[in-house]
């Protein structure tokens, strides 16, 4: 909804909102430059930080939803049952090795068994059932969590296409995810060391 035209006087411009009310400013004649946000466009996954608000693009079960932390930052939270959240990523180069990886946070002080996976034809996973270490780096948007990157590395598969997903056993301990990313692993190995 247009809400008005702003001028610029004498150098400067005005601009006048209610208290509590979003507003875009757009350039003269044109739309609002996005029309929708697409989250996550570029990154190979859709709303890979949960910024929707809902769980449309992932495949949630057990009773996963999202919640807003404290900083204002959108996560998904797994359900008590046993629960998980996947979703599938196309267009990656048959062969090549990639992470995925996301930000993840079991209850402080509990255990829960939680598995990072990706189905490329063959699982590659990596469980864990604790992130103990605070992170008390004041830049990050985690400070004041105990979310951990957790990383698995697998081999993309002839068609592209594989499934990403991080799921957890039964349990009451919250399990935490955020910020999923799959990167193109671009490490080379080390010469080997002289004897
Ligand atoms: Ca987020």
């Amino acid at each position: 909804m247009k809400v008005s035209d702003i001028h610029a006087t004498d150098g400067a411009v005005t601009l006048t909102g209610a208290k509590g009310v979003p507003y875009v400013l757009a350039p003269a004649n044109g739309a609002a430059p996005h029309t929708s946000a697409e989250y996550g466009a570029g990154s190979g996954l859709v709303d890979p930080g949960f910024n929707a608000g809902d769980l449309t693009a992932w495949n949630a079960t057990g009773g996963a939803k999202v919640a807003t932390a404290e900083s204002g930052d959108n996560v998904a939270v797994l359900g008590t049952d046993r629960s998980s959240l996947s979703q599938k990523v196309t267009g990656l180069q048959p062969g090549k090795r990639y992470s995925f990886s996301a930000n993840v946070e079991i209850g402080p002080g509990e255990r829960r068994a939680t598995t990072l996976s990706v189905d490329a034809g063959t699982i590659a996973a990596n469980t864990f059932d604790t992130t103990p270490a605070a992170n008390s780096m004041a830049s990050d948007a985690k400070n004041g969590t105990y979310s951990q990157r957790a990383s698995v590395g697998f081999t993309a598969p002839t068609n592209g296409t594989v499934t990403v997903a991080l799921g957890a056993v039964a349990g009451k301990a919250a399990v935490t995810f955020d910020d999923a990313r799959v990167m193109l692993d671009t490490s080379t190995a080390l010469p080997p060391t002289a004897q």
